[in-house]
C-alpha cells in the first residue's frame, strides 16, 4: 500500500522518514482511520514494502479549543499530555469575550471552553472530550473496559461537574477574576460565601475518600483524577485553604509527580491574579 502525505487530515511523516521513503501516492482509508482512531502519538501502520512501520506521530487533526487559566481546559491539556497526543491548540480568550462571539457560539453554543473537534465530530464538555481521548488511547489506565470501573469513574467526573465546579471553581472565578463566571448573576458577591461553603464540603468529601485511596477510582491514575485535580489545587486562587485537608495535600503532591505533569498558573501562587 502506497501512502500520500496527506494535507487536508494533517497526517504528514516526519522528515526523516520521508527522505528514506521514495512511496508517496493516494491512501483514502488514511483519512478515515487517522480522523477517528490514530490520534496517538505511537500509533503507527504497517506498510508494503517497508521494514519498519510509518509512524503518525506527527498526526495532527484534532482541534482543542482552550483558554489558557481555564481548569476545565487544563484537564483536557492534561490528559493531552499524559497520553502524549498530537492535539491542535486554538486560544479562546475568556477576557476578551471570545466564546461568546458568533463564530464560536456556532461550534459551541454553551459558549464555554474546552471544546474538541475531530472531523465531524464536536464535542463541548471536558468530561466527554476526556472520555473520548482516553478510550482513543485504548482506555487503559486512564479509562477503563469494565463497567464496574467505568462507572467509579464517572462518579468523579460527576463530582467535578457539580461539587468542585459550583464550589471552589466559582470561589477562584470571583476572587480571582472578579468574574461571575458560567452564568452567575451580576450580584455575584452574594453567591461568594455559598461557593465557598459548597468548597469547603467538598473538599472533606475528597479528604475522606483519599483517606484510604490512593487515588480516586481503580486504584491508578484515571481521569478521575484529572477532572478533580485542577481546581482542587486552585483552590487557594478562591480564598480556600487546602490546609485542613491533609489526604488531599498529599493527593495533589502526587498528582504533580506524574509523569508529563505541566503545571498552570497559580498552582504555586494563588495570589497572582489578585490586585
Ligand atoms: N461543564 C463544562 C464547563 C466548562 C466551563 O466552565 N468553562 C468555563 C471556563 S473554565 C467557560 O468557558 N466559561 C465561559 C463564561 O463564563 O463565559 C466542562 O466541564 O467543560
Amino acid at each position: 500500500m502506497d501512502i500520500m502525505l496527506n494535507y487536508e487530515a494533517k497526517c504528514f511523516l516526519t522528515k526523516k522518514q520521508v527522505a528514506g521513503n521514495p512511496l508517496i501516492s493516494v491512501a483514502n482509508e488514511l483519512r478515515t482511520i487517522s480522523t477517528k482512531q490514530l490520534a496517538i502519538h505511537s500509533m503507527a501502520v504497517s506498510v508494503a514494502g517497508l521494514k519498519t512501520p510509518v509512524d503518525l506521530c506527527e498526526a495532527k487533526f484534532m482541534k482543542l479549543y482552550s483558554y489558557e487559566e481555564s481548569g476545565n481546559s487544563y484537564k483536557v491539556r492534561l490528559l493531552v499530555g499524559f497520553l502524549d497526543l498530537d492535539v491542535e491548540l486554538v486560544d479562546v480568550d475568556l477576557m476578551l469575550d471570545a466564546q461568546h462571539q458568533p463564530e464560536y457560539l456556532a461550534m459551541n453554543p454553551r459558549g464555554e471552553v474546552p471544546a474538541l473537534v475531530d472531523g465531524d465530530l464536536t464535542l463541548r464538555d471536558s468530561s466527554a472530550i476526556m472520555v473520548y481521548l482516553a478510550n482513543l488511547a485504548g482506555a487503559d489506565p486512564w479509562w477503563s473496559n469494565e463497567p464496574a470501573e467505568q462507572a467509579a469513574i464517572m462518579e468523579w467526573l460527576a463530582f467535578a461537574a457539580s461539587w468542585v465546579q459550583y464550589g471552589v471553581f466559582s470561589a477562584r472565578a470571583m476572587v480571582s477574576f472578579g468574574i461571575p463566571a458560567n452564568g452567575l448573576p451580576p450580584d455575584f458577591q452574594d453567591n461568594l460565601e455559598a461557593a465557598k461553603h459548597r468548597g469547603h464540603r467538598s473538599l472533606e468529601i475528597l479528604d475522606l475518600a483519599l483517606q484510604t485511596s490512593e487515588w480516586l477510582a481503580c486504584g491508578r491514575p484515571t481521569i478521575a483524577d484529572v477532572a478533580v485535580f485542577p481546581y482542587i489545587a486552585l483552590a487557594p486562587m478562591g480564598d480556600i485553604s487546602l490546609a485542613s485537608y491533609g489526604a488531599v495535600g498529599r493527593w495533589i503532591e502526587q498528582f504533580k509527580g506524574l509523569p508529563r505533569f505541566h503545571p498552570i498558573a497559580g498552582l504555586e501562587d494563588p495570589s497572582y491574579r489578585k490586585p
